[in-house]
């Protein structure tokens, strides 16, 4: 199958459409951050920096760091710009770009998210870390792929019944985290739960400002749902795109968020910044044990 130049995009110097990145450009552990500025605040630990372009909101940086080469890639917000990133990376690895086909060795890679996000249980301080064994997807995004079997029925349907989903929205989706990934990140200290994803700030994550919402009544539901000893941890847009689209390509992938408020107490961190460095430090740290 040869991919046309319609459907795989190239800029006239051979990179990727959006990302502006070249197969050389880029390493086989990705940090992806969501705000552009994080990016450097990610590789400022960096001992060497190879590479760095930007084009849009998709900031990309490549070095190294104790000896371990990575990038680290802004993805902006939500999870159609994941949609973007996620294809291009995989394209940069996984398909020929002169011959335009699909390569049959597919090399795996490594996604971690440095994100930032709003706890959902009063339990979650702010300024802790939360580790996603799930993403939950409320925004259909990926409902554009072939599932292939890997969500989770059983706690969809849970879900489902729990919050008495409306039937017009997009089945709630849920897709594990890679767990041999999760071993190498891990830590007692860190929290770890379901992590739902939305496709908006306000609305879709239960902000009431001027416009009612379908279901005022759902973040109260998402913060009472168990299913055995899983719970909604916390609320942002990026997760369970990332862990869809991992799963679908062949790459492990998990989610790190700093918690820079508390949805339960209304709460907002006083140094979400020193937050979401301390998170950056953890990270780094645990890629390079
Ligand atoms: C919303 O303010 C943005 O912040 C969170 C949300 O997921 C959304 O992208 O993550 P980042 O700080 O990683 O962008």
């Amino acid at each position: 199958m040869t991919i046309k130049t319609s459907e795989l995009i190239l800029n006239p110097d051979g990179s990727v459409y959006h990302l502006n990145l070249k197969p050389e450009n880029i390493a086989k552990t990705i940090i992806l951050v969501g705000d552009q500025d994080r990016v450097e605040k990610v590789t400022s630990y960096f001992d060497t920096i190879e590479f760095s372009t930007q084009k849009r909101e998709f900031k990309t940086q490549t070095g190294f760091y104790k000896g371990k080469r990575l990038s680290v890639i802004s993805t902006g917000i939500g999870p159609d710009n994941i949609d973007i990133v996620l294809n291009e990376i995989d394209a940069l690895f996984n398909i020929d770009l002169i011959t335009r086909q699909p390569k049959t060795n597919i090399t795996s890679l490594d996604f971690i998210r440095i994100g930032t996000s709003g706890a959902l249980q009063s339990d979650i301080p702010v300024d802790g870390f939360v580790l996603s064994t799930h993403g939950l997807d409320l925004n259909g995004m990926l409902h554009a792929y072939k599932l292939n079997g890997i969500t989770n029925e059983i706690i969809e349907d849970a879900f489902i019944k729990h919050t008495q989903w409306h039937p017009d929205k997009s089945r709630p989706l849920i897709i594990e985290n890679s767990k041999s990934l999760q071993l190498e990140l891990d830590d007692v200290s860190v929290y770890k739960g379901i992590t739902a994803t939305a496709g908006g700030f306000y609305g879709p994550q239960g902000r009431v400002l001027r416009l009612a919402l379908q279901d005022e009544t759902l973040k109260n539901k998402m913060d009472s749902f168990k299913f055995k000893d899983y719970r909604i941890t916390n609320l942002e847009m990026e997760t369970s795109a990332i862990y869809g689209l991992s799963k679908l390509l062949g790459h492990r992938a998990v989610s790190l968020n700093a918690i820079i408020a508390n949805r339960a107490s209304g709460t907002f961190s006083k140094e979400p910044s020193k937050t979401i460095e301390n998170l950056i430090e953890y990270t780094l740290n645990k890629i390079t044990e």
